[in-house]
């Protein structure tokens, strides 16, 4: 790491009441006493940490450049356990950039995406999940995805790892005892008890594994997609859960032609609904590319609310439909309930195999229950997301299976009784694919990866 002093604009561009310039490093406190003057007349070097001093940001000339409110963070108590200055301006793009320019002119370097995270990973304050969870909190679209952020800044998750690599630590020490004693392969009765012991901690990885569906949906939003023929109701359905008139409706059919997607929260939950056109067949290329939106639409997705008419019986094309999407996690939506009902619904549930839901997005009827139901194929019987830690991350799952393969490859081996050096090496190998998760074990490059994704700033 370079010992560099990194400045950035930390708030977001755009007019706001108060703006700040982020100052990290060694030199950050000289720098800014280059260009602050306080009112109190005294330099932020003779000024006590965590306390806040009013004044004016001065430009070379003598011109003031913003009024200004300083923060001061030394090390190591700050986020990057290094000196850290807040100058804290007025919201806007011109006091803003000017402060910028100035302490880059007095000896500062603008930071790279992230840097302030990765400096405080590399001195220490964070393990890398702890920082992945930084962009998560700041990412998130939903109460719940906060929480589950909070949860892993907190250290929840990388508690969790350093717990597994603690007992294959220990498995470990075991296998090379034995191997140091000439036991190049373990007795049957040491070769089951390893076995028991790399199995207790593959299965609890697969716990975490399992629950990390949850994980990341919570992190990410459930994705469903509104499906059905032609006017059944589904952008009807989309509005009546969105509450706003978001959609075109109209009498005719195929009316949706682009795919809509729209953010709701159902219990902190976050949502993206996806109305679809339904057409089965294109006649012009608006619906060929309507019907190729609505395939990517459906592969993407986590689940579908399939939405037929209940005004009328069940039609071909809502069979041949139903066969498209068949085997996927799914609602089953009968629309126009208001209405009298043609549809026979136990035809619907044999087609389906799941017991439909009447609904109207008329007059709103059952709207609750079906946003209930979303829920539920999240969270299954339970009535709120569960607590403890929770992997949510798409490269911390692809760990957890790829540490899981190797235990699960040193287990299968030392029960066929090889060279227990060869199971050593398996459990070496899991223990440092478990490392990198929370970065005991770290590339250049895998930095460069995670912290790419951050702003300038943070
Ligand atoms: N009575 C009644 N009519 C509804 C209900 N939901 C939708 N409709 C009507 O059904 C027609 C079609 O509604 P849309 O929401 O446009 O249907 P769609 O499935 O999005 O249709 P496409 O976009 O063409 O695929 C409109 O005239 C709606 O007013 C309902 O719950 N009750
Ligand atoms: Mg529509």
């Amino acid at each position: 790491m370079d010992n560099e002093t990194i400045a950035a604009i930390a708030t977001p561009f755009g007019e706001g009441a108060v703006g700040i310039v982020r100052l990290s490093g060694s030199s950050a406190i000289a720098i800014a006493d280059k260009i602050f003057s306080a009112k109190n007349k005294k330099p932020l070097a003779a000024q006590k940490s965590f306390s806040l001093r009013y004044g004016w940001i001065v430009g070379a000339g003598g011109e003031v450049i913003d009024e200004v409110v300083v923060s001061l963070m030394r090390a190591p108590k700050s986020y990057t356990r290094e000196d850290v200055v807040e100058i804290n301006s007025h919201g806007g793009a011109c006091a803003l950039s000017g402060i910028l320019a100035l302490v880059c002119e007095n000896g500062a370097r603008l930071s790279q995406p992230g840097e302030f995270t990765k400096r405080a990973f590399l001195n220490g304050r964070l393990d890398l999940a702890q920082a992945e969870a930084v962009l998560d909190i700041i990412q998130a679209k939903s109460s719940l995805a906060l929480k589950s952020g909070l949860s892993q800044l907190s250290g929840e998750v990388s508690g969790c790892i350093s717990e597994l690599r603690t007992s294959l630590l220990n498995v470990l020490a075991d296998i090379e005892a034995s191997i140091d004693f000439g036991e190049e392969d373990a007795g049957a009765g040491d070769a089951k008890a390893l076995c028991d012991r790399l199995s207790d901690i593959g299965s609890r990885l697969k716990f975490l594994l399992e629950r990390s569906f949850e994980g990341r949906i919570i992190r990410e939003g459930l994705k469903v997609v509104i499906y059905g023929r032609p006017n059944v109701g589904k952008s009807s359905l989309l509005n009546a859960l969105l509450k706003q008139e978001r959609a075109i409706v109209t009498s005719i059919a195929g009316t949706t032609r682009d795919t809509i997607e729209e953010l709701i929260s159902i219990k902190g939950l976050a949502v993206r609904l996806i109305d679809t056109a339904g057409m089965l067949e294109h006649r012009d290329d608006i619906e060929k590319e309507a019907l190729n939106r609505t395939k990517r639409a459906l592969e993407l997705c986590d689940l579908v609310l399939f939405v037929l008419d209940g005004s009328m019986p069940v039609t071909g094309d809502d069979k041949e439909l139903a066969a498209q999407i068949a085997g996927r996690k799914m609602i089953v939506a009968v629309n126009k309930c208001d209405l009298g009902q043609e549809i026979d619904t136990g035809e619907v549930e044999r087609l389906f195999s799941q017991k439909p839901i009447c609904v109207s997005a008329r007059s709103g009827v059952h709207i609750a229950e079906l946003e209930g139901l979303i829920y539920k194929s999240v969270f299954q019987e339970r009535s709120e997301a569960s607590e403890g830690a929770m992997v949510s991350n798409a490269r911390h799952i692809e760990i957890l299976k790829a540490a899981h393969r190797s235990l699960e490859t040193a287990r299968e081996s030392i029960a066929a009784g090889l060279s227990l050096e060869f199971g050593a090496l398996d459990v070496k190998k899991a223990l440092d694919t478990l490392g990198s998760l929370t970065g005991e074990v770290f590339s250049e490059e895998l930095l460069d990866t995670i912290f790419s994704k951050f702003c300038i700033g943070k």
